[in-house]
């Protein structure tokens, strides 16, 4: 028996409903070289890339995987569709449609919810026996992988990092969160031994850099902190994200620094801290982030942003005191996202009974357009102010300012020209109006 699956990451549209394409994808995702691992024997698997792939609409595959973060997710419905057409079986799966499965079952024959380690083999053993079950909803409890085939994607036009995972899901509560809401606080990790082969795979393939697409890979210090002694030896770069508890962990922020950590994203969220409290996260102090970003930047770790647009205590003025606080700070490259009620999440709980959720057309949610009334904003003048944000960070004098004019490029001349190109590649994203992503 001969069985082969396609896995298709779907791109996204623009505002004019166009798909997204690009020469270059840099963060490619580790769902499919793990999936793709652990198939049965019988089964082989191909990668199709949308951003930077054709769709190969006439495969010979016996059975079509679309997944999909976020918004990317409107695309994969209308891949699903056309697959659909073509008469191929077709199951969907990924953090979007894990939370909607019954929105998503409207387009495909089968729906996967949340990890699908185990799901995907009895998948393949309900194919070979013809009875695909209309849902897959199997959570792991350890999370011991196989070497993931990333030869799968290697040879695509990708950036110069590959992903690695140490640890799924964040003891946090945040409200907003898909995290959250998938794994209610569960926080899995690998075994170490399992981690250091893989990086060490990257390497062997030629890869200096890899991303750890962990949610908070400082959930466990003490795990983070042997992590970082074991990783050393290997001589390689990471980035990863995490939350700013780190800065006030000396030695764990040293060895991630010595370890080869150059950039860590921190979810900043809110420099109001009414809005932190309102988001659960109120261990975060707005008062000490000027500080935390000095510590994990003089520690030689670039600090990366995220942050949200459209809480209860936003203003007009607030959201110009962020743009002014993040131009005081070492912020290398800062995100932004308007607060958007993901299905499942406890905030959309929060604000559909509370009427402030303007579309419920959950596919099309996206981190540019804000689907809720604020009391201070209603959606549209929050969609207004997202970009106003980042026009006012994105000019060429602010770019230059957080890159080659900023004493970092002297410390560190190569990664500040990488930071630039990210810069400016956001900026040219910020004038077409697609939320900035180096994706
Ligand atoms: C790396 C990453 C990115 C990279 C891109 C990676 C890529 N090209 O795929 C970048 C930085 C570009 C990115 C962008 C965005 N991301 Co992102 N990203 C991640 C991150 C950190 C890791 C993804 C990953 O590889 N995980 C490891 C794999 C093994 O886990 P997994 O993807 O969940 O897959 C498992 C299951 O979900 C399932 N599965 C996944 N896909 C599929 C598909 C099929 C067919 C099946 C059957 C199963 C299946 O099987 C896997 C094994 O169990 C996740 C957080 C996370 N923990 O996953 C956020 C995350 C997926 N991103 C998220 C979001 C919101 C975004 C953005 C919208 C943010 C933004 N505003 O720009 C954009 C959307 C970009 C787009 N759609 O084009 C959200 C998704 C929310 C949602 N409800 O869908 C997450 C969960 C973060 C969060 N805390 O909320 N992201």
């Amino acid at each position: 028996m001969n069985k082969k699956i396609l896995f298709i990451q779907p791109s996204i549209y623009d505002d004019w409903g166009r798909v997204v394409k690009k020469k270059k994808l840099y963060f490619v995702g580790l769902a499919y070289p793990v999936l793709a691992s652990l198939l049965p024997e019988g089964w082989t698997a191909e990668i199709c890339i949308e951003t930077i792939e054709d769709i190969p609409y006439d495969t010979d595959a016996d059975v079509i995987g679309i997944g999909g973060m976020g918004h990317a997710a409107n695309r994969g419905k209308d891949i699903a569709l056309e697959f659909k057409k073509r008469g191929k079986i077709v199951y969907m799966g990924g953090p979007m449609v894990s939370l909607v499965p019954e929105l998503a079952q409207q387009y495909c024959d089968s729906v996967m919810i949340g990890d699908s380690e185990e799901s995907i083999v009895e998948l393949c053993h309900d194919l070979e026996r013809g009875e695909l079950k209309p849902i897959y909803n199997r959570p792991i409890t350890k999370l011991e992988l196989p070497l993931p085939r990333y030869d799968l994607v290697v040879n695509k036009s990708i950036g110069d990092f590959l992903p690695v995972q140490a640890g799924r899901g964040c003891p946090n509560t945040c409200k907003f969160c898909s995290i959250h809401c998938i794994y209610r606080g569960k926080y899995l990790k690998r075994p170490i031994p399992e981690v250091i082969r893989d990086i060490r795979y990257v390497k062997s393939l030629g890869f200096r850099k890899f991303l750890l697409i962990d949610d908070n890979i400082v959930a466990d210090p003490d795990y983070m902190l042997e992590l970082c002694r074991q990783i050393k030896p290997l001589k390689m770069k990471w980035m990863s994200q995490c939350a700013i508890q780190i800065a006030d962990n000396e030695p764990l922020l040293r060895a991630a620094a010595d370890s080869g950590c150059y950039t860590l994203s921190f979810g900043l969220e809110s420099i109001t801290k009414s809005n932190l409290d309102q988001f659960h996260k109120s261990w975060c102090d707005p008062a000490d982030y000027v500080r935390i970003i000095k510590t994990v930047s003089d520690a030689g770790i670039e600090v990366a942003s995220e942050m949200i647009v459209g809480a209860d205590g936003d203003t007009r003025e607030s959201l110009l005191a962020t743009v002014d606080f993040i131009k005081h700070t070492d912020i290398v490259a800062p995100k932004f996202y308007c607060l958007t009620p993901i299905p499942g999440t406890d905030l959309h709980e929060e604000m559909k009974a509370a009427g402030k959720i303007t579309d419920y057309d959950y596919f099309q949610y996206k981190p540019s357009v804000s689907v809720l009334d604020t009391p201070n904003l209603n959606a549209a003048e929050v969609t207004e102010c997202y970009w106003m944000v980042y026009e006012k960070l994105y000019t060429i004098p602010a770019i230059l300012r957080r890159t080659i004019f900023h004493r970092r490029f002297l410390r560190h001349p190569g990664r500040t020209l990488f930071y630039l190109m990210v810069n400016l590649v956001y900026r040219d994203q910020i004038k077409r109006r697609i939320a900035p992503n180096i994706l």
